[in-house]
């Protein structure tokens, strides 16, 4: 059927991105724990090379099957494109994103935590940076301090009770996906404001876990919780501080264009 001729025309090969994303280790897992994904592998390359040959794909109405998520603008530029079911719910159900410390910053710094406890926003915030830089061609960060700057309301609420500090160093660690560049580059921007001196580090997801827990960094604003950065989370929970979603609503799966006549991973073919 037309579900075998996918698969086959697919070569049995999901298209991925950095394999240092959650959504990649839990991509693996997925072809691990589906029946109908025995045999196939996911092609790790990068979010760029991704969205190219979904360009690509779409263009041609050939099928293809990528891991997607959001926030993200692929649905904006995409519209027609659809996350198959995933009965298993290898993929969770509703995302957050989640602020982590480290053990100690809030005794060490109380005014730094306080307001990166404080920050949190919505998708359509994210969105609207993100969507900003991708049509206008410019550093998602630099949108960002300009979104600080048009949103002064809700800045307000992070920084409500923060005293200044003067030159106080802060170590956001951060990954490198334009969501993260966007809550990265806010908060930076309104802690600057606040007098810290922050440096954003964009590392593997393995590396954001990691240096929160041996104290190396400060915080992160960047974990996916509870499904996407589950392996990273399980194995450091201790040595860190979870402060909860500063977004909720995000999600994460294996979308295809809505022309391909498919709905859940189940549908596909070892
Ligand atoms: N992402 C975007 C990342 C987190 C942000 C879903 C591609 C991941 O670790 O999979």
């Amino acid at each position: 059927d037309q579900a075998d001729n996918y698969s086959e025309m697919v070569e049995y090969t999901i298209t991925g991105i950095e394999p240092g994303a959650g959504i990649s280790v839990t991509t693996e897992r997925a072809i691990e724990e589906y029946e109908t994904l025995e045999g196939w592998s996911v092609e790790l390359s990068s979010t760029a090379a991704m969205m190219s040959e979904l360009d690509k794909a779409i263009e041609q109405e050939e099928p293809i099957i990528i891991t997607g998520w959001n926030p993200h603008w692929m649905f904006a530029k995409y519209p027609d494109m659809k996350y198959l079911d995933d009965p298993k719910e290898i993929y969770g159900g509703e995302e957050g994103i989640n602020t982590l410390t480290r053990l100690g910053l809030e005794e060490e710094n109380p005014e730094a935590y306080k307001l990166i406890n404080q920050f949190e926003w919505e998708v359509e915030d994210m969105e609207n940076i993100m969507y900003e830089a991708q049509e206008t061609g410019e550093e998602v960060e630099e949108v960002a301090k300009r979104w600080v700057a048009d949103n002064e309301e809700k800045v307000a609420v992070w920084t409500e009770g923060v005293n200044d500090v003067d030159g106080v160093e802060i170590e956001l660690v951060s990954t490198p996906w334009d969501s993260e560049r966007a809550s990265s580059g806010v908060v930076k921007k309104v802690m600057e404001q606040k007098g810290f001196q922050v440096t954003v580090t964009p590392v593997d997801v393995a590396i954001v876990f990691e240096s929160l827990a041996n104290g190396d960094a400060d915080a992160t604003l960047a974990a996916w919780l509870p499904a996407t950065h589950k392996d990273f989370y399980e194995k450091h929970k201790d040595e860190l501080i979870d402060l909860g979603p500063n977004l909720v609503g995000a999600k994460i799966g294996l979308v295809v264009p809505d022309y391909m006549d498919i709905d859940s991973i189940e549908d596909l073919q070892p």
